[in-house]
């Protein structure tokens, strides 16, 4: 039988599999896999708001041999991700820049022109789990002609209830626009800068106790319009509504797929869960008390699990992540960089 340590030891570094931005599409036309977009040396999130990492996270290692990607104002872009499990919205950001080659991507201009954060009683990851992990907006139709870094954004909210918990998954892709605007895009903001630790959106104390996700929205600020009369801001996102037909089980076949989740490593390991393990991470659905979204911990359905607490004799799977995370919380919030 394995011990609590091994098992904790094993979840941990599952729990900590995370995700990345792999590959786009522009009008359904893919460049190729992780072509155009900057791949960061692991898949392990930001969690320091301050760090210039925020803008494009770590830098690559082939920096310079990223191919920068035609599209126009108006384009369809399609991103997809890995699996995710963690709950939270997706953003996506442009910034302009003389050079997308070499632009960091660090410091003000940035505007928003896409958000998801909770449908439906889904998290975006959720949605996207429904979709191939795949999410699709389309650039604003006044933008500038020029080059722009595209950032996409994950904020995974399930360490949320601690300041510095809030998980960031981010890439940039490298993008030369050809568009007919005349004016800028606004309002714009600085990464870093705009986030703050102790946002209402980023530190939530009461993530899983009470936290209303109807009522999310993901930091950055409202999405930008661009130019002057007659361009449009961001049009609706077509992809944010999944087929109905498949909102009833929106991770189930990702996970089932995904040999890389973190779920599937979870359950892999010989845990004794009560639970099925079909999503035991994200949010299996609304809760019959509808007060907690996010799935881990219900206080009113599972034993306390608190910092100190001793791990019940029977547990569910979110119930023991939760109990390793609240136990090895300050190192598993900094265990990413040192893990991979
Ligand atoms: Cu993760």
């Amino acid at each position: 039988m394995l011990s609590k340590t091994i098992i904790a030891t094993a979840l941990i570094s599952a729990v900590s599999a995370h995700q990345n931005w792999h590959q786009l599409w522009i009008n359904n036309e893919t460049p190729g896999y992780q072509v155009g977009i900057r791949m960061p040396p692991s898949n392990s999130p930001v969690v320091d708001v301050t760090s210039n990492d925020m803008a494009c996270n770590v830098p690559s290692t082939n920096g310079g041999a990223v191919e920068t990607v035609e599209a126009n104002a108006g384009d369809s872009i399609k991103v997809k991700w890995d699996q995710s499990g963690h709950p939270g919205p997706i953003t996506h950001f442009l910034l302009p820049v003389e050079d997308a080659a070499t632009a960091t991507g660090a410091g003000a201009g940035w505007f928003k022109i896409d958000e998801v954060d909770y449908v439906d009683g889904k998290w975006a990851n959720e949605i996207m789990g429904a979709n191939d992990m795949t999410h699709e907006f389309k650039l604003p139709t006044g933008l500038p002609s020029g080059q722009y870094l595209l950032r996409s954004e994950m904020l995974a909210l399930h360490g949320a209830q601690t300041v510095g918990g809030a998980q960031w998954y981010m890439g940039c892709a490298q993008l030369k626009i050809t568009g007919t605007g005349t004016g800028s895009c606004g309002p714009t903001i600085s990464i870093p800068g705009e986030y703050k630790a102790e946002d209402a959106n980023i530190y939530i104390p009461n993530v899983y106790n009470g936290f209303d996700a109807t009522k999310f929205t993901a930091p950055g600020g409202p999405v930008a319009t661009c130019g002057g009369a007659g361009s449009a801001p961001a049009p609706s996102v077509p992809s944010s509504t999944p087929k109905p037909a498949n909102s009833t089980v929106p991770v189930a076949s990702p996970v089932a797929s995904s040999v890389a989740s973190p779920i599937s490593e979870a359950s892999a390991t010989p845990v004794a869960v009560e639970t099925p393990v079909s999503t035991p991470i994200s949010t299996p659905s609304v809760p019959s008390n509808g007060t907690a979204p996010i799935s881990s911990p219900p206080a009113s359905t599972t034993p306390s699990t608190g910092a100190g607490g001793a791990l019940p004799e029977k547990f569910t799977l979110a119930t023991f992540i939760s109990w390793l995370e609240a136990k090895a919380a300050p190192k598993a919030r900094r265990h990413a960089r040192a893990l991979y």
